[in-house]
């Protein structure tokens, strides 16, 4: 265990005050969300006051963005938190926060710079599970966890821990957090079954994805009714369920029809499948995919007007899905990057079928 960043992040909080403006920019998949609203509360308790703004950035912008920058400027933001995006793929943008805000980042993709290295103190902190030096495979130990342990040696969150779970089961961690999540589901008399996407929690994260394949832009209200839910059912009634069943019906459509629908490459393990889908359903429906297949590399593909969206699956981690992608992509127009087992990006359309042979050649 690295103590000495376990007590700089313990310094961080003691050092957030009442007159701190803080912000929080969270990722907006069921973990970005999970982890943005355990730090809400966390705060909350900390100083009376949780989070004063709360951002997020649009599908597919991984790292900070000169607008994200902007907003945090104009709002004389003092103290800025992001949860589950590697912010540290582009390292001037998160120093050039660091002129007026201190940094503290809670992520657990892999470690693309170390901001720690610096003489200490300085005002950014990156927290991941690799540096912390813990055992649990870092794509695992997934942001909501990570956020809900941190938070939690300075306040009491075990009322509030049923929020993680959402996060957990949604980032394919259930078998490594399977007694924090089963404790959670007996609280609230749900059921354990086998495909833990079955289970309440798996539900809501079914449905915080389904919302944001149905319209990002729903996030802030997916955020405040995680937040300000009592319970789980709470969520799983609330007006999500709308966006939900537009989004589920073409998702089950997709996955039905994938043996007639996607390219199969069994020599190389490989499953190729572009939807045709109006809706985001890309990342959700290889999440799905790739539990029927965790034995082959799962990629979707999806038009998104001058670019093709990616996202790409391997269960089984025998190919590293971030070092694919981002080979593959190399010298193309494009960007990618994330876990072993899952991975996203993007390519214009004009070198997709370049990076297409690449994969093909690659595998
Ligand atoms: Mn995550």
């Amino acid at each position: 265990m690295n103590e000495q960043l376990y007590s700089q992040f313990d310094d961080f909080v003691k050092g957030i005050s009442n007159k701190d403006k803080i912000a929080l920019i969270h990722d907006i998949d069921p973990d970005g969300i999970c982890s943005g609203v355990v730090t809400h509360h966390a705060l909350q308790r900390l100083r009376g006051r949780g989070i004063d703004v709360v951002h997020h950035q649009k599908p597919g912008e991984i790292p900070l963005t000169k607008k994200t920058l902007e907003v945090l400027k104009n709002k004389k933001i003092t103290k800025v938190i992001t949860t589950d995006k590697a912010v540290d793929q582009e390292p001037e943008i998160v120093e050039d926060i660091a002129q007026f805000a201190d940094v503290l980042i809670i992520d657990h993709h892999k470690v693309y710079f170390d901001f720690n290295q610096r003489k200490y103190p300085h005002r950014i902190l990156l927290m991941k599970p690799q540096i912390l030096g813990s055992p649990v495979d870092p794509s695992r130990y997934c942001t909501s966890k990570l956020a809900y342990d941190l938070w939690s040696r300075h306040v009491d969150l075990e009322d509030v821990a049923w929020k993680a779970c959402p996060g957990i089961v949604g980032d394919i961690a259930y078998a490594s957090w399977k007694n924090f999540v089963d404790k959670e589901i007996k609280k609230y008399k749900g059921r354990t079954p086998k495909n833990p996407f079955d289970n309440i929690f798996g539900r809501i994260a079914e449905l915080i994805s389904q919302t944001e394949c149905y319209d990002y832009r729903q996030m802030k209200k997916v955020f405040q009714i995680l937040f300000t839910a009592r319970r789980p059912h709470e969520v799983l009634n609330s007006s999500l369920k709308k966006y939900a069943k537009v989004i589920q019906k073409e998702i089950d459509y997709y996955a039905k029809n994938v043996k007639k629908l996607a390219e199969f490459h069994p020599g190389k393990e490989l499953i190729f499948y572009f939807l045709k889908s109006a809706h985001n359903i890309k990342s959700n429906l290889s999440t799905i995919l790739s539990m029927k297949y965790p034995h082959m590399t799962l990629i979707t593909c999806a038009d998104q007007g001058t670019f093709v969206a990616l996202s790409l699956r391997r269960q089984d981690q025998k190919v590293k899905m971030n070092d694919l992608v981002e080979k593959a992509l190399q010298g193309l127009e494009g960007s990618g990057g994330g876990h072993i087992p899952a991975a996203g990006g993007r390519v214009t359309k004009k070198d997709f079928l370049k990076f297409k042979k690449r994969i093909l050649e690659m595998l």
